[in-house]
């Protein structure tokens, strides 16, 4: 079984309200990294080995250890809530049940960054999860956890919440501080990074939801405990949002040595496939990850069993791999259209993309008329080329990684599933009233 870290209290009634948080050992870690020195809080993350948990898994110490400290300069910690990417839902698990875990985590963040004002940045949808936070920071404040002179500490913290308005990419970290400070939504370009130039151009570190959270037990255990759990540069838990074709779908806390196998199958998580329906594939880490298909999914190119970890996934890079990304894991069974699918991915990145590239803005939208003309039965054997060709001339040539989020799932499906887009082209009438994987299971 999983050690459970950041959702070991979520099952208790009242967890959500302060008093029944605090009750069951809320706020010690905050407590424990006051009395702490700011570089030895910074010490324990580094030591700790978290890796953000948004979808890039960038070291989350060495992202702290860049901010800029000019003097006289405010700095801010902004937490990325925007969580849009199709398949995952974990960040909102841990707002709706444990606010006071992502507050706890803010405030020893912030400690140990130099912020007096952080954010929270939501995306509009969740549009009841705002007031649930907003009043974990009134109860945090009215308990002398926010506000000024913290414990007596002499140390000031104020939060907001700031609802965005529905667009996936006020995801992307430098899109999401365009939009606080109130203008649209267009990612900027990096270098430099929002550590050096961030919120209103001052020094600011975004980090995720999920990351923030993580920074509670790891104060609590202390980094080296922490580091003990998981495997290689996976350390730690992480939560994994699972969909799809599962008989248990739900947000689980993983410590990233279980296989992809047991993740399925075993009644602890997803507990397998109803109907006792064969897996097809699987796209472990949110849409925008590679999709891959279930015999290189159970197995490594080494043939060795494939973990949920960082690395592990990645095995074989781009062209055999996958990635952990946001932990968005979404489950096909035999009977799905990697086709259909992909369209459908295709129909959002294009509706996302913001336009400000050339590549992104055309090349979504050309990707989704041709897949969707392929799965109309209306394709030619050339379209799967030129497909393959579109992607490639988006990818790595964009300002964000939307227009790699866009790329990746057509360049996998194509290169894992080109049969399947082949029957579509050699099948016209049958696939205007069956999927693929209807037809030939
Ligand atoms: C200072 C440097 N900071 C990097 C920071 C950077 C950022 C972090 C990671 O994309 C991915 C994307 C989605 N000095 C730095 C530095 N940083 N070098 O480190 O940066 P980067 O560029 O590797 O990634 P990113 O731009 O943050 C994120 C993928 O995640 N994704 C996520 C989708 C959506 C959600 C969601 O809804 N929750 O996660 C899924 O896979 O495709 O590849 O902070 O500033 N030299
Ligand atoms: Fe906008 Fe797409 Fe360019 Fe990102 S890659 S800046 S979403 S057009």
């Amino acid at each position: 079984m999983s050690k459970k870290l950041l959702l070991k209290n979520a099952h208790i009634e009242g967890i959500r309200y302060f008093e029944t948080y605090r009750k069951h050992g809320g706020y010690e870690a905050a407590e424990k990294a006051l009395k702490m020195t700011t570089d030895e809080v910074l010490e324990e993350v580094k030591v700790s080995g978290l890796r953000g948990r948004g979808g890039a898994g960038f070291p989350t110490g060495m992202k702290w250890s860049f901010l800029a400290k000019p003097e006289g300069v405010p700095r801010h910690l902004v937490v990325n809530a925007d969580e849009s990417e199709p398949g995952t839902f974990k960040d909102r698990y841990l707002m709706e049940f444990l606010p006071h875990l992502l507050i706890e985590g803010m405030l020893i963040s912030s400690y140990c960054l130099g912020s007096n004002t952080s954010y929270i940045y939501i995306r509009g949808e969740y549009s009841w999860i705002p007031d649930i936070l907003e009043e974990a920071i009134e109860e945090a404040k009215a308990a002398g956890f926010l506000g000024k002179n913290i414990l007596g500490t002499g140390y000031d913290l104020e939060i907001y919440v700031q609802r965005g308005a529905g667009a996936y990419i006020c995801g992307e970290e430098t899109a999401l501080l365009e939009s606080l400070e109130g203008r649209r939504g267009n990612p900027r370009l990096k270098p430099p990074f929002p550590a050096v130039k961030g919120l209103w151009e001052r020094p600011t570190v975004v980090n995720n939801v999920e990351s923030i959270a993580a920074v509670v037990p790891i104060i609590e255990i202390g980094g080296a405990e922490y580091a003990k759990i998981g495997i290689g540069r996976s350390t730690g838990t992480k939560l994994i949002s699972a969909c799809g074709n599962i008989n248990k779908p739900g947000v689980y806390e993983i410590d990233m040595t279980i296989t992809v196998e047991e993740f399925i199958y075993s009644d602890e998580y997803c507990g397998g496939i109803p109907n006792g329906k064969k897996l097809k594939a699987c796209i472990p880490g949110g849409s925008s990850v590679p999709i891959v298909p279930a015999n290189l999914l159970l197995k490594t190119i080494n043939g060795e069993p494939r973990y949920m970890n960082y690395e592990s996934l990645a095995d074989g890079g781009f062209a055999t791999g996958t990635m952990m990304g946001s932990g968005g894991f979404i489950v096909l069974d035999e009977d799905q259209c990697v086709v259909n699918h992909t369209m459908t991915l295709a129909r959002f990145y294009n509706h996302e993309s913001c336009g400000q590239c050339t590549p992104c803005r055309e090349g979504t939208g050309w990707m989704y008329k041709i897949l969707k003309k392929i799965e109309k039965g209306e394709g030619k054997m050339e379209d799967i080329d030129l497909l393959w060709d579109i992607q490639r001339k988006i990818e790595g040539n964009t300002i964000c990684p939307l227009g790699d989020a866009a790329a990746w799932p057509v360049a996998a499906a194509i290169r894992h599933f080109r049969d399947e887009f082949e029957w579509h082209v050699n099948n016209p009438e049958l696939c205007q009233t069956q999927n693929y994987g209807i037809a030939n299971y």
